[in-house]
């Protein structure tokens, strides 16, 4: 079967599940980007192309709850070289600011495009002519370029999760005009921010030399490629019906019981990586407890840290610098009943997370770098009582949108103990203004609107509509 619209993301949105019986099943992994895509994809009956993690080979196209899925198998060695080494091991601290030291290899890079290589061919398989073919995230930059060489029909763009460096890091990567020029193979090249868009394109300007007039990249066979910002977002409606249920309530108030009934809940939601500045956070709260200007009798720090990434080295350090930072805390401040720190690393069913974004008063969102951060915008939706405070780092994408938050820089620990404490003891108006303004950003730019207007601007360049988009 052929379709209009191929969307195309390093994970299939479903999980390969072995069943009681022994014999194996899909279950539903569903993220922002499936409810932000499975409209348009029920709508436009699209495909999803995508890796079903592990590595089961030979596996066939099939259909989930409507779904039309097609699984990309990697090899146990593909999966080390291509996903853990060159995605999570070179890429991933190399566009996040170099927080961690990215490391090259040459194999890695090989893999990088051969795995590549066999994505673009599964969706030039199974798009249409004419059809359009949206290439999601990091892992697959050189589809663009891979695909457009097999199917110069399609209309293809691409859109980065994360942030895209300024060139004085992006230059350190021995193949950045390769990528560089993997990306030029789509129409539209989307970001979460501005300064990203422009990042990219200073960069195709120094190293691959092409002309750029703004938003524009001019190829010399006479294609235009287009770069702009669509900061990405949450189903704000789905979130604030599950923050105003009944069920979500009662847990929440389950949740402050268990706790001691504390005066005030801080609360942190991240995958356990190195990016979200969770161990600085924790630092910061410690000292204000040890300082006295927060006392364990009446507020504790929820700390959600779900596993993420076990087989990259970095991230088994950084789970165990966490789990001592926690134990010295607790161990030094706590109070039998009375952590400092409720440390929890494990990851939760949405209506659990609802609910401790309904319990929480000041949540605490502080990456040294992140392309949107999805928790900060998840957190606004469910404090319909306008209520509830968010501190958040200057380096997240949402800060753009989230003027109203405690901005911070996450690597001032001092200025990050001033704003969790302003945060704390702040009055109910002035929270209420804050968070109401946030909660109409929010609500009026959802995933729904994200995705219509990546895809309606990307049907405008393909037909030579978009001469001058936002961003760049
Ligand atoms: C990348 C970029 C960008 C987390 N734990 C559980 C759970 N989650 C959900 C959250 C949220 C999502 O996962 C995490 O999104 P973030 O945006 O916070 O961060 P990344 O995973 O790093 O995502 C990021 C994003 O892509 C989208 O473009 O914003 O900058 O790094 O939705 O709620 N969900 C459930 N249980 C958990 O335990 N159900």
């Amino acid at each position: 079967m052929q379709s209009e619209l191929v969307v195309v993301a390093n994970r299939l949105p479903v999980d390969r599940v072995t069943m009681s019986d022994g014999t194996s099943g899909w279950r539903k992994s569903p993220g922002g980007l499936v409810s932000a895509l499975e409209p348009v994809l029920r709508r436009q009956d699209g495909v999803w192309v995508g890796w079903p993690g592990g590595t089961e080979s030979g596996l066939e196209p099939f259909e989930d709850d409507g779904l039309h899925l097609v699984p990309v198998s990697l090899s146990a060695q593909e999966v080390e070289e291509f996903y853990e080494g060159f995605a999570n091991a070179t890429l991933w601290p190399l566009y996040h600011d170099v927080v961690a030291k990215p490391e090259f290899h040459r194999e890695w890079w090989d893999s990088y495009q051969s795995i590549n290589r066999r994505f673009a061919q599964r969706c030039a398989e199974v798009a249409a002519e004419g059809g359009t073919v949206w290439v999601q995230d990091y892992q697959l930059q050189l589809v663009p370029a891979m695909l457009r060489e097999l199917r110069p029909d399609l209309r293809i763009g691409f859109y980065l999760h994360i942030p895209f460096p300024p060139s004085e890091l992006f230059q350190q990567l021995p193949w950045r005009r390769q990528i560089l020029e993997g990306l030029l193979g789509a129409d539209l090249v989307g970001f979460q921010t501005p300064a990203a868009a422009q990042n990219f394109v200073r960069l195709v300007r120094q190293r691959v030399g092409h002309r750029t007039q703004r938003s524009q990249v001019h190829l010399p066979d006479g294609r235009t490629v287009h770069a702009a910002a669509y900061p990405i977002s949450i189903d704000y409606a789905g979130f604030e019906e599950l923050a105003r249920s009944e069920s979500v309530n009662q847990r929440a108030k389950e949740i402050r019981q268990m706790l001691g009934d504390p005066a005030k809940i801080f609360l942190g939601v991240d995958r356990l990586d190195y990016t979200k500045g969770i161990y600085a956070r924790l630092r910061a709260y410690g000292e204000l407890v040890r300082e006295g200007e927060i006392d364990v009798e009446d507020s504790v720090f929820i700390q959600v840290a779900v596993p993420s990434r076990e087989q990259v080295e970095q991230y088994r350090l950084l789970r165990d610098e966490i789990d001592r930072l926690v134990g010295r805390l607790n161990g030094d401040l706590g109070q039998i009943g009375r952590p400092a720190i409720a440390y929890l690393h494990s990851s939760y069913p949405r209506e659990e997370m609802a609910a401790m974004y309904r319990a929480a008063d000041v949540m605490v969102v502080t990456p040294y770098r992140d392309g949107m951060n999805l928790v900060a915008k998840e957190y606004v939706a469910c404090r319909f009582e306008d209520d509830g405070a968010l501190v958040l780092s200057e380096f997240a994408g949402a800060a753009e949108e989230l003027r109203q938050a405690w901005l911070v820089n996450p690597y001032d620990l001092n200025g990050m103990k001033s704003a969790f404490l302003e945060a704390f003891r702040a009055s109910p108006k002035e929270r209420s203004r804050r968070m109401r303004a946030m909660r109409r950003q929010v609500s009026r730019n959802d995933v729904a609107a994200w995705a219509a207007r990546f895809l309606t601007d990307l049907a405008d360049v393909g037909a030579g509509r978009g001469h001058d988009l936002n961003g760049a």
